[in-house]
Order: structure tokens, then sequence, then C-alpha cells
């Protein structure tokens, strides 16, 4: 399947890897570009040397197009920017922020620049600002979110911006690929579904709660301190809503989720942890390698676009 992504990236398939901090690691993103599709390396808050490194692991491990995610909230984001264009990452993408006075020092390093949007206005601004292409991620997604759903921000993206528009948020499967293409995006970004892979090295305890999760599993935090964040229902979860109700200071809550997400990937922590998740956690169903997943989903995909001709008579 050729679209504007796989072309302007020179990849296989229309399928990037969600920048997800402190998942997506150099194992994960290796396998993901291995397997024809665009795999992430994620900056998260990490200081600009240990970003580096997980950037020449992966290099070791995949001659593919990979790309960085820069967390624009991360005390680290400037060193980390700079440090991308030194590497001449292939590509970069952004989260949480508007990455604007990166964009110049990333397009002279050649490199192509793909930021996260939640917005219309954000979209316009990227593109008039030199960006390649922008994610359009919808509040089904893991982790930091915006208002509007991927139904009804693509399409709007779309039509405002012509460079290629990537859905994210809720897509997990064929379905969800053929559905962002007929809402006029050139490709996909899922997090959730890569969760489970088989190369992504998160604490087991994570992904079995991911593979049980139910469509109505998920919650948002911190709608109250304007960090709205979606993760799996937990202790942690519905102790911080009961303390956002009460309307306490911004400063406690942080308190709660301070060092969650690590406690969540790398101990474990079902009760107390982090377990950022998209709403479509409740269709991943088995843990597979990240080929079997790219391949499952495009021949879903090609296999609808073949039956979607025959709709219109
Ligand atoms: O960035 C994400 N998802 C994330 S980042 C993250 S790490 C974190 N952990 C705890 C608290 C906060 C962050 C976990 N998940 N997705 C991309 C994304 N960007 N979603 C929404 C946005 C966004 C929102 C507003 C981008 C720009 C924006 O406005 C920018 C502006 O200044 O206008």
């Amino acid at each position: 399947m050729e679209t504007a992504l796989t072309k302007l990236l020179n990849i296989s398939y229309p399928v990037m890897q969600g920048g997800m901090a402190w998942v997506a690691e150099h194992t994960l993103a290796a396998a993901v570009s291995n397997a024809g599709g665009l795999g992430i390396v994620a900056a998260a808050n990490a200081p600009a040397e240990a970003v580096r490194e997980e950037i020449r692991k992966t290099r070791e491990l995949t001659k593919q197009p990979f790309g960085v995610n820069i967390m624009l909230l991360s005390p680290y984001a400037e060193e980390v920017a700079r440090m991308a264009a030194e590497e001449k990452v292939p590509v970069v993408t952004t989260g949480a922020g508007n990455p604007g006075p990166y964009m110049k020092q990333w397009k002279e390093a050649g490199i192509k620049v793909i930021p996260v949007v939640a917005s219309v206005a954000l979209a316009k601004l990227m593109q008039r600002a030199g960006a390649d292409a922008v994610i359009a991620e919808g509040c089904e997604s893991g982790g930091h979110i915006g208002e509007t759903t991927t139904m009804a921000l693509v399409p709007q993206v779309a039509d405002a911006v012509s460079i290629p528009v990537i859905a994210a948020g809720g897509i997990g499967d064929g379905r969800g690929l053929a559905a962002a293409r007929m809402l006029g995006a050139a490709g996909v970004q899922m997090g959730t579904r890569f969760l489970t892979a088989k190369e992504c090295v998160i604490h087991e305890n994570y992904k079995k709660r991911v593979l049980k999760a139910s469509d109505i599993d998920t919650a948002v935090t911190g709608r109250s301190t304007g960090h709205p964040v979606r993760q799996l229902r937990n202790w942690m979860t519905r102790k911080y809503l009961e303390l956002e109700k009460e309307g306490t200071n911004f400063e406690e809550l942080e308190l709660l989720t301070l060092g969650s997400l690590r406690r969540a990937v790398l101990e474990g922590d079902t009760d107390g942890g982090s377990l950022m998740s998209g709403q479509i956690a409740g269709l991943v169903k088995k843990e597979q390698s990240c080929r079997e997943i790219i391949e499952e989903i495009m021949q879903q995909a090609e296999a609808l676009f073949g039956e979607a001709a025959k709709w219109a008579k």
C-alpha cells in the first residue's frame, strides 16, 4: 500500500509506532522499522546522552528509517532537540507542545519533522513552520491527550493542510487503518497495539492488564490540572479522580503520579503505577511480533478496500 506517508519516509507500510514514554526504546523501535513500519524511540523525560545511546542501539539493530519522539514538556527537550539534529536521525516526531523553536535546526539537518497535533490551529501552524507531515491524535489515545476525537479531528486537519496527515488514537487493526484512510489520512500511528508486541520490553503485569482490558477500562486523570492523561483504571486513577473531585491542589496531585509511569513499565506496579493505554486496549487480545501485527493489519485493510469498492454499486 503506497501512500504519501510511505513515499515521504521511504517505508513499506503506512504504519508508525507511537513515541510512548518509558516504553518505546530501541528493541521495539527497531522491530517496527524492520517490519516495514516506522519505529520510534521516545526521549520522554530522559537527558540527551541517554537518548543518543538509544539511537545508536537502534542503528545497530536496523538499517531502515526510524524516528525519535521529543516530549516537549521534558526539562531536557532543548538539549534532546539539539542532539537529534547532530545525530541526523531520519525522523523527529514531537508531543505535548509546539516544536516551533526547534524546527529550523531539524530541517537544516535534513530531518523529516512530524509534530503531533490535537487541533486544526496547531496543524496549520506546523505546516507554515515547515513540518513534513502532522500526526492528528484524537483523545482515544493513551497518555497525554487533547479534547477532540480521532473521527472528528482527522478530516478537519486533512482539509486544513496540504502535507500528509497521520491518524492516531483508537486505531488498533486493519479496520482502523482503512477508516483512517477514508477520513483523509495517509497512514496511522499506533501505540496501544504495540504495547503487547513480543519485542515490547515493558513489565509482564502491564501487558497482562492491556490484554485483559475491556472497552471501558481507561480513565482520564488531570483534566483539572490542564494535563489530561489516559490510562487503565486502577487504584492510582481512582485515588487521583477522588482527590481531583475534592479540588486537591496541583502539587499534591503531582505527588501521586510522580514516577508512576516508570513504576508501571519497569516494576509492573499495576495498583500505584500509571498504565497509560488508549481506548482501543479492549481490541488487543494477543501478544504478537511487530511483523505479525503489521502484516495482519495490512492484510485486513487491503481486504476491506477490495470489498469497499463494491459498496458503492
Ligand atoms: O504527547 C503525547 N502523549 C504523551 S506525552 C506523555 S509523557 C507525560 N507523562 C505525564 C504527564 C504528561 C506527559 C505521555 N503521553 N501525545 C501527543 C499529544 N500532543 N497529545 C496532545 C498533544 C498536544 C496538546 C496540546 C500538542 C500540542 C498542544 O498544544 C501546543 C500549544 O502550545 O499550542
